[in-house]
């Protein structure tokens, strides 16, 4: 059920401590922990604790939550000292979406193109 930590979803396991994480902040409805796979100088993932499949599941069913994960993404930015940095919700497989529970990239640190692939 949307917002019910689920068994099997990486994130909800990195949530609950039994995966480890390079965390960067956390707030009472947020985690942001450095991507596995950086593509850029500062790659940051910002995650809502609670489980929704993605941004459009968030964005839905829990504006607040959405808007917490927004604040957050400005607050990466601001503890890694970026200028100039993007913030990408991949929303469904055809735009790269690969973990399902919703998850903001903060990306800095180098140039970045317009437009993305
Ligand atoms: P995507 O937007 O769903 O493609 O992003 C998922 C991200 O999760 C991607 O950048 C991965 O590198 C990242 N990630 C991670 O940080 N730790 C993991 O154990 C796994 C994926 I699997």
């Amino acid at each position: 059920m949307a917002g019910e930590p689920q068994e099997d979803c990486l994130f909800c396991n990195i949530i609950a401590g039994k995966i480890p994480a390079d965390v960067v902040r956390e707030t009472d409805t947020t985690l942001a922990f450095r991507d596995i796979n950086p593509q850029a100088p500062t790659h940051i993932l910002v995650i809502p604790k609670a489980h929704y499949k993605n941004a459009a599941e968030l964005a839905a069913e829990a504006p607040q939550l959405a808007a917490d994960v927004l604040a957050e993404t400005r607050g990466v930015a601001e503890g890694e000292s970026l200028e100039s940095y993007r913030t990408v919700f991949n929303t469904g497989s055809g735009a790269g979406q690969t973990v399902w529970h919703a998850h903001a990239h903060v990306l800095g640190g180098r140039g970045l193109n317009w437009p993305p692939g």
